[in-house]
């Protein structure tokens, strides 16, 4: 198949300006290559920081989007592991499977990811993208904000071909980066207690992931007090608000908990909530997991006693899962009714809404917006 297709997509072509709907064209899949007709794609906060230029290394113009699922149109050369019509979800961790990470029962990290490292282009170091005569960028090896986007086959899989796209779209991130850190990066024991700074989408689903390990005490903890009933319907079994105490949020949570959390979770992308989630968490056995993305470049002041007296500080991409093996397994989960997306999802827009739901997430009107094609 070698039809390009012109189609809608949002073209982020500068930061700190309104996404720009467009029409593009879609190069064919080249070998080992998968293209994708996206049916629902979240807005999920990672993609706002790129807006906003807080992470320097996007390249622009670039279409941003990673949360989401679709259908199959047509695959490259020498691809096995999807067909056309299969129903997929993207997967901005790819998961190569012949790396030393994807050996390692350990890490997710694969070395062919956009994370660390972002170039915006597929690994043959072009772009499948065009609009007005200029190559686009795809952002996350995932650029899913495009009616139709080309991935590699390491960052898709297949799933379910009867889980609706319009809420499973949140497995591609939200739901399994929050529910993951608690689960396989923090593995929240029985009977604990945990801190989650920040009640978005990702923080949400950590407090999911905290009362799925059975968790006793979840502390959730938020500037925006709206995000507490839904934060209470997840697991939450009480909500603080920093700006309702004189002094520091940390001292707030060691002296309610006798000494510490033992598990706490940055879920803003802060480093000002990222040294409060660790100074919060017990000074002995306390762990930490930052799930937030850093701003590029910056840097935290670390009082080396923090950690001497034994806490543990870990980072969380996409929960730890091991994206291909675990996707199809979480959507069959949300399938079984382990675990519900309902409450995450408070707005459901048309494509050609893309920046009234930034705006939603802005002004802190909405936990995710979907978006329809
Ligand atoms: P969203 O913006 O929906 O939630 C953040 C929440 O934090 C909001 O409810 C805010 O009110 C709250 N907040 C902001 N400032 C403070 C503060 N100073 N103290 C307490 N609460 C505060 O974001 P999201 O849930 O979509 O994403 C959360 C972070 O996770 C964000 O940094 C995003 O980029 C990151 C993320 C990480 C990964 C990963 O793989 N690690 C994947 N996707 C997103
Ligand atoms: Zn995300």
């Amino acid at each position: 198949n070698s039809t390009v297709i012109k189609c809608k997509a949002a073209i982020c072509w500068e930061p700190k300006k309104p996404l720009s709907i467009e029409e593009v064209e879609v190069a064919a899949p080249k070998a080992h290559e998968v293209r994708i007709k996206i049916l629902a794609t979240g807005i999920c906060r990672s993609d706002d920081h790129a807006i906003s230029g807080l992470l320097t290394t996007v390249p622009f113009p670039i279409i941003l989007g990673h949360e989401a699922a679709g259908v199959v149109e047509s695959i490259g050369d020498g691809v096995t592991s999807v067909k056309p019509g299969d129903k997929v979800i993207p997967l901005f961790m790819p998961q190569f499977g012949e790396c030393k990470v994807c050996h390692h029962p350990k890490g997710n990290l694969c070395i062919s990811n956009e994370i660390a490292q972002a170039t915006g282009l597929m690994l043959d170091g072009t772009t499948r993208f065009t609009c007005k005569g200029k190559p686009i960028h795809h952002f996350a090896s995932t650029a899913t904000f495009s009616e139709y986007t080309v991935v590699h086959e390491n960052s898709v899989v297949k799933i379910d071909a009867a889980a609706p796209a319009e809420k499973v779209c949140l497995i591609g991130c939200g739901f399994s980066t929050g529910y993951g850190a608690a689960v396989n990066t923090a593995k929240v024991e029985p009977g604990s207690t945990c801190a989650v700074f920040g009640l978005g989408g990702v923080g949400l689903s950590a407090v999911m992931g905290c009362k799925a390990a059975g968790a006793s005490r979840i502390i959730g903890v938020d500037i925006n007090k709206d995000k507490f009933v839904t934060a209470k319907e997840l697991g939450a079994t009480e909500c603080i608000n920093p700006k309702d105490f004189q002094k520091p949020i940390q001292d707030v949570l060691v002296e309610k908990t006798g000494g510490g959390v033992d598990y706490s979770f940055e879920v803003i992308g802060r480093t000002e909530t990222m040294m409060a989630a660790l100074a919060s968490c017990h000074m002995n056995y306390g762990t930490s997991v930052m799930v937030g993305v850093p701003p590029s470049a910056s840097a935290i002041n670390l009082d080396p006693m923090l950690l001497f007296t034994g806490r543990t500080w870990q980072g969380s991409l996409f929960g730890g899962w091991k994206s291909k093996d675990a996707v199809p397994r979480l959507v069959t989960d949300y399938m079984g009714k382990k675990f519900a997306l309902y409450a995450l999802i408070t707005h459901t827009l048309p494509f050609d809404k893309i920046n009234e739901g930034f705006d939603l997430l802005r002004q802190g009107k909405s936990i995710r917006s979907v978006l329809l094609f």
